[in-house]
């Protein structure tokens, strides 16, 4: 009989891998998944569950329309973890300031990010959607759990992970040692290694981007995309693919599966706006960033490392290129040249 590897082993034996683990990580983890589940049993009801479609009354802290299932499923992960004694506090895309966790429960040495249900534009119409999530270590010496503490750039990150709730539910998850992907068998509730050591290839011929913006990117981006759309008679040689689902988990999964380049750059709309882009840096960009590195990719502005960014605000917008090393850098290549030819 082949032996699967339930996310319970493999992360055990991740924790057993060294010495000084207390297994509070592992603690914290299990009750994000235990989130995910039952978010994953929500989004899959879809229209059976006609509470939970549609609009909500109510906007986020950005201004944005919020859907029922995105405030059910911010409620649902805050419950699922708020108890496990692992976590001091949290921060999500859809509160307006971070959450300590009650002083009914035990306070623990992690704070975790995240968002509840990212690409939720495609609730309503059956497309995937997904939760991301990142971990960070509380600041020693501190007490009270305030917005400032989760203002700590991606490199500090001690965990990343997403769940994508697709045709079938998956678990990608790095702690700093590579990327491992699970599937739901949804016959036993298990998460099971399905994608060990996921690897982006260095080079793709698959871009994804909202090419309807195409009128208000910045120069680099246009002559990037211009030169992928000018095929094996232009200079970059081979002619490429486009793909959109407009839920980054799932077009950043497509990129982890088989190479790729995701784009959500820097516009004049948000520059006259005096935003830094549309994606948010805690709960999106710096877990999708952790992951893609981790998998051999690259994750940049444009003009830095997504990953060094310090962090000013909780729902900082930042612009994000990611995917496969060679694609990612020239794209940072050409904003180079951009900045040397304006200086
Ligand atoms: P959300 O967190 O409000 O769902 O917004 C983030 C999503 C990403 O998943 C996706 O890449 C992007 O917004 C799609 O934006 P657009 O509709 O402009 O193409
Ligand atoms: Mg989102």
């Amino acid at each position: 009989m082949s032996q699967r590897t339930s996310f319970y082993k493999f992360i055990s034996e991740e924790q057993r891998s060294h010495p000084f683990s207390s297994g509070k990580l592992t603690g914290l983890l299990l009750e994000v998944l235990a989130a995910c589940k039952r978010i994953a049993y929500l989004t899959g009801n879809g229209q059976l569950s006609s509470q939970a479609m549609g609009a909500a009354d109510s906007e986020n802290v950005q201004g944005e329309q919020q859907k029922k299932l995105d405030i059910l499923s911010n409620e649902l992960f805050i419950e699922s973890t708020q108890w496990c004694g692992y976590l001091s506090g949290m921060a999500s895309e859809e509160m307006d300031h971070c959450l300590p966790v009650p002083d009914v429960y035990p306070r623990g040495k992690y704070l975790i990010t995240f968002d509840p249900l990212d690409g939720s534009s495609n609730i309503d119409i059956n497309v995937s959607v997904g939760t991301i999530f990142s971990i960070l270590e509380m600041p020693d010496g501190e007490t009270s759990v305030e917005d400032r503490h989760f203002l700590q750039s991606g490199v500090k990150q001690v965990c990343a992970g997403y769940c994508l709730y697709g045709t079938s539910t998956m678990l990608v998850l790095t702690t700093g040692r590579g990327v491992n992907g699970f599937t739901l068998d949804r016959s036993t509730g298990d998460f099971v290694l399905t994608q060990p050591d996921m690897k982006i290839p260095d080079y793709s011929n698959e871009y994804s981007i909202n090419q309807s913006y195409s009128r208000h990117w910045e120069p680099p981006v246009k002559r990037y995309i211009d030169e992928c759309l000018a095929g094996e008679a232009g200079p970059l040689g081979k002619n490429y693919n486009m793909r959109w689902v407009a839920s980054m988990v799932a077009d950043v999964h497509r990129l982890l599966s088989r190479g790729g380049i995701f784009m959500y750059p820097m516009d004049a709309r948000m520059a006259a706006k005096g935003q830094g882009g549309k994606l948010r840096l805690l709960y999106e960009a710096n877990p999708m960033s952790f992951i893609v590195e981790q998998a051999g990719g690259v994750a940049s502005t444009g003009n830095q490392r997504i990953m060094e960014i310090n962090p000013t605000s909780l729902h900082q917008r930042v612009p994000v290129i990611i995917g496969s090393k060679n694609e990612v850098n020239r794209v940072v290549d050409y904003h180079r040249q951009a900045a040397a030819e304006c200086a």
